[in-house]
């Protein structure tokens, strides 16, 4: 006995293929702007001898924020120790450090990577309102 088994068209085929390929890049972009939006606006910070720029940044409290940094002329780091949390700013890329505000005051934070003579003024301040 012969099984009759329906087949499709090759072009049907390749079509639902491309498709479901397209609803796969959908949902994979949907998942990667919901993990961006989850980490807050993003702050852009320069890290250069021997000065963060902005050097004071302002939060609300609760909020999420992305801080993302650009070393200029070394690695420096970036230490806040309040927040839990430290990184090494590589130059020529953006490193991305997401913080969470949970209680108003002022927090600092510091370059952690001994940079030269003015390495320990190289620090800065979240103001949580
Ligand atoms: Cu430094």
């Amino acid at each position: 006995m012969k099984l009759d088994v329906p087949r499709l068209p090759r072009r049907v085929a390749l079509k639902i293929g491309a498709g479901l390929l397209l609803d796969a890049a959908a949902a994979a972009a949907f998942v990667s702007l919901r993990a961006h939006a989850d980490e807050g606006r993003v702050i852009p910070v320069e890290a250069r001898r021997f000065k963060y720029t902005p050097s004071e940044i302002r939060l609300k409290k609760g909020e999420t924020v992305t801080l993302a940094f650009t070393a200029i002329d070394f690695v420096h780091g970036f230490s806040a120790p309040d927040f839990g949390v430290r990184s090494d700013l590589l130059p020529g890329r953006i490193t991305n450090v997401t913080i969470t505000a949970k209680a108003p005051g002022r927090y600092t934070f510091l370059c952690d990577n001994f940079c030269g003579d003015h390495h320990e003024d190289m620090n800065g301040t979240f103001i949580v309102e």
